[in-house]
């Protein structure tokens, strides 16, 4: 609790707003998982990058302590420290009230994306401590909090100060608070990769990262000076090009647009749109009058140089966009969310104004650069013609197979019809497969056996995803469809399991399938990640038995030494799991089946493929690091025992 003993009103508003945010933490940062505890370096990176968007800041520093805290360090102006009206330090205000975060005078070019502003305070409200530095006018200015509660006291109402300093700058270090979240150890691939994405959106901005965490020291400097357009490039470096990242700019209503766009030779879009900075996970207006736009000018560039013909239908929006990647910039003086979760931007003047840049300076690129034009009808046209034999794989899988549950005599399916209750394994090989059968809780498990390797979603087209054996298994098993770029037919309360299980051998090729199904999942089924349906099995690699008693599975190598450790010189006979197929259906329920005792991890991928660096993970061709990223992320997720 607080040292402080007396408070005035304006404590006692500032005690309730911490209150609040400690009690309903999801309802400001998200989750309590390792994505919100993320958030939090976020939140207060974003007052940094907003410095840095007023013109007072270019260089942004970000450390992974030793201790599990995090400091953040800028160069811009430092947070205020003159008293303000309310009697304290603005420095105070900023970091102890709700919604105080928003600059105090409205004249002032509102940059953050809407819920940022409120930032600072709600993650002093959830850390352990957070120390706060201010270099200005001439002096470091010093501030601290426990649990939200300022506890240095003040000096005729201004903040201790450390010394005398040249320089300005904030600088706030805090260490997340363990009774909030369930995992309290940053993810230094997200926390980079977030980092690297703000680079390429803020072109004149340095970003250092540290993790000090490890043996040895790291350091990453991300400076993008070639902004969105590097931006596109790096997320299709590992693709065959079809064009040159092509970028266009342009103003008006008071809002900036910036928009780069390449094609590569694949069978899907990635638009990605940003606004003030934020990511729009949902789109929204300026992703609409993008689309809108571009699909018209292409149109009538199809029928002037003929690629279509006058009795030919147009060519569709994602036709179009068929292998194209963009990346949709713009700064909005005042963005509206729609929706819960705020991720979709909801201004219709966006649309308007993306929609004017694009038709405007569209037509002045593809003017001069007919070769590109060509190339990219050329993708159209692909598209149209898969889109038109998709159509009919699509009605004869929808009606034909819409109530016959197991497609091809693979699936066994469980007897409770109540999804809340029920589990799929999709387990790999027919051996495994078979002993799972035997071994299930018949009334709430499903095992669907799955032989080999199933198709790479990412290196096929959606007619060749649809005809593929077992993705159609999948697909009618689970019973909610799938989303696509030509139509959403996803419907996530149709979902038969509530868990989908990811049951694989944990060895190269057991991850190679792991990987490939959570292509397909993230690609095709986007939502079952994202509310958390899907898990992988976690089997033991070792049993050791003593002479006497229990014995006990373990996880991994680091498990095995530690239990070598504690029982030095006593004997016992150790038992390695080569493999699922290798145990008895009686291991099996025990080590990967049974709810009591197995250990699942629930996959959880924070903005995937978004961040340039896991676009390339998920979907390059380099199979090793997507293989690290998404065991890495399976151990991060959280733990379902
Ligand atoms: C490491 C985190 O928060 N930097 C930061 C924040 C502010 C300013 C400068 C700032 C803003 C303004 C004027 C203004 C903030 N100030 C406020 C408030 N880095 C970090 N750097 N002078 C300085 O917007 O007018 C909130 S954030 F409200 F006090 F002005």
């Amino acid at each position: 609790m607080a040292k402080k003993e007396v408070y005035d009103e304006s404590s006692i508003h500032v005690l309730e707003g911490l209150e609040a945010v400690r009690m309903r933490p999801g309802m400001y940062i998200g989750s309590t998982s390792r994505k919100g505890l993320n958030h939090l370096i976020y939140e207060i990176v974003d007052n940094a990058v907003d410095e840095h968007l007023a013109g007072f800041c270019d260089h942004i520093e970000v450390t992974l302590e030793r201790d599990g805290s995090c400091t953040v360090n800028d160069n811009g102006r430092g947070v205020p420290v003159g008293i303000h009206e309310k009697g304290m330090p603005a420095e105070r205000l900023v970091y102890t009230t709700l919604h105080a975060g928003g600059k105090f005078d409205n004249t002032a070019y509102k940059t953050s994306g809407g819920l940022h502003g409120v930032g600072s305070s709600v993650v002093n409200a959830l850390s352990e401590w957070m120390d706060v530095e201010i270099r200005r006018d001439g002096a470091v200015h010093h501030d601290h909090f426990t649990r939200g509660v300022p506890d240095l006291d003040l000096v005729a109402g201004m903040l201790p100060i450390l010394g005398r300093t040249r320089e300005t700058g904030t600088k706030v270090r805090f260490l997340p608070d363990p009774e909030i979240f369930e995992v309290t150890r940053f993810s230094s691939t997200e926390v980079k990769s977030r980092l690297h994405e703000t680079a390429y959106l803020n072109p004149r901005l340095t970003i250092v990262f540290r993790d000090l965490r490890g043996d040895e020291p790291a350091e990453t400097v991300f400076s993008e000076p070639a902004g969105i357009t590097g931006f596109v490039q790096d997320i299709t470096k590992n693709e065959t090009p079809v064009s040159e990242a092509i970028f266009f700019e342009g103003d008006d209503e008071g809002i900036e647009v910036q928009v780069a766009l390449r094609y590569v030779n694949e069978f899907h879009e990635n638009v990605l749109g940003y606004c003030n900075n934020i990511y729009n996970a949902d789109g929204g207006t300026h992703l609409t009058g993008f689309k809108t736009a571009f699909t018209q000018v292409m149109n009538s560039y199809a029928r002037e140089i003929g690629v279509l013909k006058e009795k030919d239908a147009n060519f569709t929006g994602p036709d179009i966009r068929n292998g194209m990647t963009a990346v949709i910039s713009i700064k909005h003086p005042d963005p509206r969310f729609e929706g819960q979760t705020k991720t979709k931007l909801d201004n219709p003047d966006a649309a308007r104004v993306v929609a004017k840049v694009v038709s405007e300076q569209a037509p002045h690129f593809f003017d001069r650069n007919l070769d590109t034009l060509k190339a990219i009808l050329a993708c159209a046209e692909k598209a149209a013609k898969i889109r038109k034999n998709t159509e009919k794989i699509k009605t004869n899988l929808l009606t034909k197979q819409k109530f016959s549950f197991d497609t091809n005599g693979k699936l066994a399916n469980c007897v409770s019809r109540d999804a809340s209750k029920c589990e799929i394994f999709i387990v790999e090989g027919d051996s495994a497969g078979g002993s799972a059968k035997t071994a299930r809780d018949r009334q709430y498990q499903a095992i669907l056996p799955i032989r080999g390797k199933i198709l790479n979603v990412e290196k096929a087209s959606i007619d060749k995803v649809l005809a593929n054996a077992e993705i159609k298994t999948m697909i009618t098993a689970f019973g909610c469809g799938f989303s696509e770029g030509y139509g959403n037919d996803f419907d996530i309360t149709k979902l038969r399991y509530d868990k989908i299980i990811i049951m694989a051998d944990a060895d190269v090729d057991g991850s190679h399938i792991g990987t490939l199904l959570l292509t397909l999942f993230y690609r095709y089924m986007p939502e079952l990640i994202n509310e958390g349906h899907v898990y992988v099995a976690m089997p033991p690699l070792y049993k050791v038995v003593p002479p006497k008693g229990e014995g006990e599975y373990l996880y991994d190598d680091k498990a095995l030494d530690s239990y070598r450790k504690t029982h030095k010189g006593a004997k016992f006979t150790l038992q390695r799991y080569k493999g699922l197929g290798e145990m008895d259906p009686d291991q099996l329920w025990e080590t990967t089946l049974n709810p009591e005792t197995r250990r699942l991890r629930r996959i959880e991928i924070g903005d995937p493929g978004f961040s340039s660096e896991i676009t390339d993970i998920l979907m390059g061709t380099d199979v090793p690091p997507r293989k690290e990223f998404i065991y890495e992320h399976a151990r991060d997720a959280e733990l379902d025992v």
